[in-house]
């Protein structure tokens, strides 16, 4: 049975995966307006694996009999500027989710939940992973110039 402490953390750890998938959603809107394809294309993807991750979160705290909430989602940026800019946005929020993150397993450990901990190393791992991503990503445009992101969009077409 998961305490009433970490349950709260994690359902607030719930509310900020699926703000993030809302975030990358609208961004994708944003990229599709501006005719980048490609990275509209990326971008859903990515708010759907946020979705999941909200998800996935949920099913863990109902197996441990725990009470999984969706709670009102605050409303995200609407503008973003250039392409660069948009990379740079989804590299600065992955480093503060890895943080959200980091405080999670805080709990876990403070409520001594080892199975919890456990858990929840997946998504210490699957951060190092989505920042790297991202920071490479931001790389590329950088180096593309103006011209080259016609290649960096084919290249977010294909995930
Ligand atoms: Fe939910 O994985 Fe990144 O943010």
């Amino acid at each position: 049975m998961i305490t009433e402490n970490l349950q709260k953390a994690i359902n607030d750890q719930i509310t900020a995966e699926l703000w993030s998938s809302n975030l990358y959603l609208q961004m994708s809107f944003y990229m599709a307006k501006e005719g980048w394809d490609g990275a509209a294309h990326w971008l859903a993807k990515q708010a759907e694996e946020e979705k999941e991750h909200a998800v996935d979160m949920a099913h863990y705290l109902i197996k441990r009999g725990g009470e999984a909430k969706v709670s009102m989602i605050d409303v995200v940026p609407q503008g973003w500027g250039s392409y660069a800019e948009v990379f740079e946005h989804v590299y600065k929020h992955e480093c503060h989710v890895s943080e959200l993150i980091d405080k999670l397993v805080d709990v876990a450990s403070a409520e001594k939940d080892k199975a919890t901990q456990d858990f929840l190393w997946g998504y210490v791992r699957e951060q190092v992973e989505e920042e790297a991503t991202a920071s490479s990503i931001v790389d590329k445009i950088r180096k593309a110039g103006e011209h080259g992101l016609f290649y960096i969009d084919a290249e977010l077409a294909k995930r």
